[in-house]
């Protein structure tokens, strides 16, 4: 298995935290020194760079939220001037201000190593042609990739999203062999194909690198069932970089993180204390050699855990699983914690049910009730009201074993359910008014 930077990838754990150590030090330093919101911070925590003595000693520094780049919208966060500044991206937020994140040229650098290095770890090699289908733009997922994809000599195909139609047809007519986009466009491209009287054989497509979105074993296993593809799963966010934070091998069993440039934490989101390894928490992130816009202790949100254990590709860098969902789109439900991939889960193990669902939760009578309304894999289905009864028991059964709380479950006709060329949104919180 190829391995793209094999000296700090397989990095012996002793190598691996003196390095992340020497960095944390310099960064905390620079951060300090460069933007007077870390000065202010720091000073009125109490804690100065010096203190930093082990890499424990990072939990003595306060975390930065989303909140605050918000409020420091949109140059406060920078600690270069704009002529060392040479890209912008901007996360896809859908309220008020997109939180905007700056790149000098050397962080440019560094994202592209490490999005060649998640590339790699998907299978891409320079023999490849790689169409990526996230939308160009403020968003880091396209460019991101991109870079990388031509950092190890494959052929991108830079078609950015929407026009479903012609993506499928310049895959099949390039003969494409990889894939960029979200889990659900992928599952969404496959259905074009189908409707196009395409089957997976007249493709050449071989991996998938799926990310900017949570998605379950069973979507992944569904999307190779549909398009023939090795799917791999890569995480990361604009405020550390964007992607390339981590990501799975073909061994796919945890995203390998950067670690020797993004120092992972895991604590619990209530009490944001650090758990211990291998305990599910929400990841706190710090990106060690970022000088645009220097993140430290970053709360992401999003829950995960690490695993330190070797990994069979020879990689020695920490993995994380798979997001099991935010801290913050974890749905309570009549006092029961849900997240909206444990239900995908479930649905997705269901041969009858197709690819695409929506969960509603709302109030009625003083008590909450989850909808999910799932599309059918055959319309035929629905014509039968039998069978059609037995499919919504076995549904309501199903979640219930692995939720413990009872959904109204609505089987709906295939293609009906609104489509998504990014990130898709699944859940609609009537309680609250959220859509995520
Ligand atoms: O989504 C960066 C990205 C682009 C990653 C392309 C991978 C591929 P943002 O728009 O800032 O950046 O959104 C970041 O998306 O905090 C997670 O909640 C979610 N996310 C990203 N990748 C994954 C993933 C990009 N593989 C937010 N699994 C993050 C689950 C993911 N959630």
């Amino acid at each position: 298995m190829l391995i793209y930077d094999e000296k700090h990838e397989c990095a012996s754990q002793e190598d691996m935290r003196s390095l992340q150590l020497s960095k944390l030090k310099k960064i905390v330093e620079y951060a300090y020194e460069n933007v007077p919101f870390y000065k202010k911070k720091y000073d009125a925590a109490g804690v100065k760079p010096g203190d930093i003595k082990t890499l424990k000693d990072i939990e003595r520094l306060p975390f930065v939220e989303k909140s605050d780049l918000r409020d420091n919208y949109p140059y406060g966060l920078a600690a270069v001037d704009i002529e060392d500044t040479v890209r912008i991206h901007a996360s896809s937020g859908t309220s008020g201000k997109p939180t905007v994140v700056f790149y000098t040229r050397d962080d440019l650098e560094t994202w592209t190593e490490c999005m060649a290095r998640i590339v790699t770890m998907g299978g891409v090699t320079k023999k490849d042609v790689v169409q990526v289908s996230f939308g160009y733009g403020l968003f880091t997922g396209a460019l991101g990739l991109h870079q990388g994809l031509e950092r190890v000599g494959a052929t991108v195909v830079p078609a950015s999203s929407g026009n479903t139609e012609r993506q499928v047809m310049l895959m099949h007519d390039l003969g494409v062999t990889g894939m960029v986009c979200t889990p659900s466009y992928a599952l969404h491209i496959s259905e074009v194909m189908a409707a196009s009287g395409y089957k997976k054989e007249d493709f050449k497509l071989k991996w998938a690198l799926l990310g900017s979105e949570a998605s379950t074993l069973e979507m992944h296993k569904e999307i190779s069932r549909r398009l023939g593809v090795f799917p791999t799963d890569n995480y990361g966010l604009s405020e550390i970089i964007g992607p390339g934070v981590s990501g799975e091998c073909l061994e796919k069993n945890g995203m390998h993180v950067n670690e020797d440039h993004f120092y992972p934490e895991i604590v619990d989101s209530e009490t944001l204390e650090a758990v211990k390894d291998g305990e599910w928490g929400e990841l706190v992130l710090t990106a060690l050699d970022k000088f645009g816009m220097p993140m430290i202790r970053y709360r992401t949100k999003d829950i995960t855990r690490l695993n330190r254990e070797p990994c069979k590709c020879g990689r020695t860098l920490v993995r994380m699983d798979r997001i099991k969902g935010r801290s913050d789109d974890m749905l309570k439900i009549r006092g029961v914690n849900v997240f909206p991939s444990q239900i995908e889960s479930v649905l997705m193990e269901m041969p009858e049910i197709g690819g695409q669902y929506h969960i509603t939760v709302k109030r009625e009578n003083f008590s909450d009730v989850l909808e999910v309304a799932v599309e059918v894999a055959d319309a035929n289905l629905l014509s039968d009201y039998g069978n059609l009864q037995k499919l919504v028991q076995k549904v309501k059964h199903n979640l219930r074993v692995v939720l413990q709380i009872d959904a109204v479950v609505k089987l709906v006709e295939p293609l009906s359910l609104k489509r998504f060329e990014g990130k898709a949104q699944r859940v609609t919180d009537l309680r609250n008014k959220k859509e995520f």
